[in-house]
């Protein structure tokens, strides 16, 4: 019996993986070598200044801290200026349904996001308002696959872990929801999401 529901943001609610490509392969651009989208894969879920370090490991270049955060900076406000054009008509299929379905069964509902820009990102799909919980990367220090994350909103929610139930289209994302103790659907491929305890393409299916 499911009392919680919570949800990644990136790739499950949005994908919001193209605009953060288009903001790292500018970097990569200024920095004189190529970024592609396969590169880009390695970036999901990862936090951002984990994702930089990613990013300067495949141009082959290291940079001390101070220029490191200059760098994390500049690719964030490009990334802002491409979110600030979101809506919802961006929302991936069959969000706004399942997840209007669970609030009328009383589920509670909470957001588990490694992302700074998550309450920006919500405000701009519309669905603020869906959420009793939002628990994203300004509150939490331990990047997933550490639970921490999905720990912290399930305790937003009063509710224990074996009543949460997590939804996670990334590998380290699905590994920190099963070492919190949760049921965990994986929203994308069964070969790549192994650990998950059901495995969709999308909330339409649902
Ligand atoms: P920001 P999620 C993650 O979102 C993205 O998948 C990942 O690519 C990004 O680096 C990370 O958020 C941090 O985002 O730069 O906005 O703080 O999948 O955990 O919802
Ligand atoms: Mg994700």
């Amino acid at each position: 019996q499911m009392k919680g529901a919570i949800f990644d943001l990136d790739g499950v609610i949005v994908d919001t993986a193209k605009y953060h490509y288009l903001a790292w392969r500018s970097l990569a651009d200024e920095l004189g070598f190529q970024f592609t989208e396969e590169h880009n894969e390695r970036l999901k879920g990862v936090s951002r200044m984990r994702s930089l370090d990613i990013l300067l490991e495949i141009g082959g270049l290291e940079f001390g801290e101070p220029e490191k955060l200059a760098m994390a900076e500049k690719k964030n406000r490009l990334y802002v200026e491409y979110i600030s054009a979101l809506d919802e008509s961006e929302l991936l299929p069959g969000v706004k349904a399942y997840l209007s379905g669970l609030r009328a069964r009383g589920v509670g509902i909470a957001l588990g996001s490694a992302s700074k820009n998550a309450v920006f990102i919500l405000d701009k799909l519309n669905i603020a308002g869906l959420f009793d919980a939002v628990v994203d990367g300004n509150k939490v220090s331990r990047a997933k696959p550490d639970p921490e994350v999905f720990q912290t909103a399930c305790r937003e929610l009063g509710l224990q872990p074996q009543d949460c139930v997590v939804f996670e289209d990334a590998e380290a994302g699905v590994a920190a929801g099963k070492a919190a103790g949760m049921q965990v659907v994986g929203i994308g491929k069964r070969e790549v999401l192994k650990e998950a305890d059901l495995v969709v393409s999308g909330l339409h299916e649902l």
